[in-house]
């Protein structure tokens, strides 16, 4: 590597703080060299073509997947690691009893031990990044160190890299110090710790996503979590989407599901066919990470800290998200899928080809299991997305006018329900419950109280977290409508009573006349809902199956508030129906 990009250990920056640390950590990890990325093409190439001499990357079909790419990353890191993730604050009642806690010298004698000569024989990459459009009041920057080139080549797509952002370092002169290796990829020796007071975060021991792309969970949700509770702000894990009404009103809305539960697709919805004709169109502007604070009028105004998408490759298709398919065809990293005869990546329920390769890059037998890992990924640029928003680019953020709250729920929980006021609305997420997915490792399907999809990504105390929230109701303050869907219903033969994707459309429309005054709702139990057809049937919808997808059941939700009444913390795994 050294002999490729040129190393410079001590002279990358003009800021002094920033050129001691990554001394420091030099003196510790022992790498054989220092490049500083600048994020260029030619530094890109430079390191995807080392990659693919070391077989860590493997070319794609060139011909159907052009500038396309598979990492098949190590069998025993393939997913967040939510019990090795730890919040270290001076007072373990800062972190909550929602993160595992420990105390910082403790953790930093720990990592220390673990990061000591581990990077010998290795390059050390600075990779200065900025969250947010680089312009923009809203956004903030880090600096990762990494051994990881794929780390690098990702950072590179999910976050603006390189040197316009280490010039915003300079001038700030602060930044979040994140310090990353590959370690071993030993599950008994990773962990990921963060050090909110000191804006540090430490990952060992994982090449994977959310554990080493530090930008992400770690920076622009725990940490920034945390500095915007100090700050006036919420850092979210939201996606954020425009939908234009046939009058070309736009409205953006902000919505919270938890990992694997469907805001990428959302994010990206394709109208059905009876809305496209009628002119109404969708907005991408983020798929995972909503930044928001109050402007001047009063209104939340948001952006997306993330300038690409870490996306769930299995359900992608043509017909669930023809947006994301589209996006992924040409200049995507794609890990852990499986491979067809012809070097495609393929994934459960792209089509009905059978792939030649799975995940492992074993020959494709069912017996293995799925072909590709039930949480394979592709990383890709935000601006490959057809339906991406040129508002993404907005230094002052966009308009919220709902939030939306939902999760993976079998039973109980009707289509849609609005709250009815703001700090209902904050109840209502607080007590949200979502079925656990492949985005973490532990067992799949069970239901846990999941926070605002923030119980893995909340840097502090949730019950601080919830008296951040409740103090945006301030005289003056224009807050979003707050509402709690549910795609993931399913009948008594386990079929889902809601056919989701694009036809999640007419619940956001009805989201939206509610916002703009025009809808009705009745008070139902868990909040106000739609009235009879006040949600758009059509030719391919009956309104059958939206009714069937709006029902309460009394019984149901007396063992739902009974479940929320548990301090979430001993919340019982299998009380309430899935
Ligand atoms: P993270 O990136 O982990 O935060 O996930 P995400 O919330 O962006 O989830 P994503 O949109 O990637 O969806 C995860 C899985 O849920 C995919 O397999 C989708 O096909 C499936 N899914 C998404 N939306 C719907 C829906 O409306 N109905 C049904 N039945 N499945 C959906
Ligand atoms: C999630 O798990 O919510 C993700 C993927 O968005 S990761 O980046 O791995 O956290
Ligand atoms: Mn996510």
């Amino acid at each position: 590597m050294s002999a490729v990009l040129k190393t410079e250990a001590s002279t990358g920056t003009s800021l002094a703080a920033l050129a001691a640390w990554v001394q420091e950590v030099a003196a510790l990890t022992q790498p054989d060299a220092v490049h500083w990325c600048d994020g260029s093409d030619a530094e890109n190439r430079k390191l995807l073509e080392m990659m693919q001499a070391d077989g860590s990357l493997i070319p794609l079909n060139p011909g159907t997947h052009p500038g396309c790419w598979l990492h098949r990353s190590h069998p025993d890191d393939v997913a967040r690691v939510e019990h090795l993730t730890f919040v270290c604050t001076r007072e373990a009642t800062a972190a909550g009893a929602n993160n595992h806690w420990m105390a910082p010298a403790e953790a930093h004698a720990k990592m220390d031990a673990l990061f000591a000569g581990c990077m010998r024989g290795r390059t050390l990459y600075v990779v200065p990044y900025c969250m947010g459009p680089i312009d923009s009041p809203l956004a903030r920057c880090g600096v990762e160190i990494t051994d990881s080139p794929y780390v690098v080549v990702n950072m590179r797509i999910m976050t603006r890299m390189g040197t316009p952002a280490l010039r915003r370092i300079e001038q700030e002169g602060t930044f979040v110090r994140g310090l990353h290796s590959l370690g071993e990829l030993d599950p008994e020796r990773r962990f990921i710790m963060h050090f909110p007071e000191e804006l540090t975060i430490k990952s060992y021991g994982s090449g994977y996503g959310g554990n080493a792309l530090l930008g992400k969970k770690c920076h622009a949700l725990r940490l920034a979590s945390w500095q915007a509770r100090e700050e006036g702000w919420l850092a979210e894990h939201m996606l954020i989407l425009g939908i234009e009404n046939p009058q070309g009103e736009v409205h953006y809305i902000a919505a919270a599901f938890p990992s694997a539960c469907g805001k990428t697709n959302l994010a990206m919805l394709v109208p059905p066919q009876a809305y496209r004709e009628a002119g109404w169109k969708v907005w991408t502007v983020g798929d995972d990470i909503c930044w928001m604070r109050p402007g001047p009028d009063g209104k939340l105004w948001a952006i997306n800290p993330e300038a690409g998408y870490f996306g769930v490759a299995p359900g992608t298709s043509a017909r669930s998200n023809p947006n994301a398919l589209t996006m992924i065809q040409r200049d995507t990293i794609y890990t852990n899928v499986a491979l067809t005869a012809d070097k495609q990546p393929w994934w459960e329920g792209l089509d009905d080809r059978v792939p030649a390769l799975d995940w492992r890059g074993r020959v494709y037998d069912p017996a293995n299991g799925p072909a590709a890992h039930p949480n394979a990924r592709f990383t890709v640029s935000a601006r490959q997305c057809p339906s991406w928003s040129p508002r993404s680019e907005d230094a002052g953020g966009v308009p919220i006018s709902a939030i939306v709250f939902g999760g993976r729920r079998a039973s109980t929980i009707p289509l849609v329900f609005e709250a009815r006021d703001w700090a209902h609305g904050v109840f209502v997420g607080a007590t949200m419950a979502s079925e656990t997915t492949a985005a973490a490792t532990g067992q799949v399907g069970l239901v846990r109280r999941d926070p605002m999809a923030m119980k893995p990504f909340c840097g502090y105390d949730f019950a601080e977290y919830f008296a951040h929230w409740l103090s945006f109701d301030t005289a003056g303050a224009q807050l979003p409508k707050i509402f709690h869907v549910n795609w993931f219903r399913k009948d008594a033969e386990g079929n889902f009573l809601w056919p989701g994707f694009g036809e999640n459309l007419r619940v956001l429309e009805w989201i939206i006349d509610r916002v703009e005054g025009r809808a009705e709702a009745r008070d139902a139990g868990p909040g106000l809902m739609p009235v009879e057809g006040g949600i758009r049937a059509g030719e391919d919808m009956s309104a059958a199956t939206i009714e069937r997808a709006l029902q309460v059941d009394a019984g149901d939700w007396e063992r739902e508030f009974a479940d929320q009444t548990l301090s979430w913390g001993q919340a019982r795994k299998t009380a309430v129906p899935a």
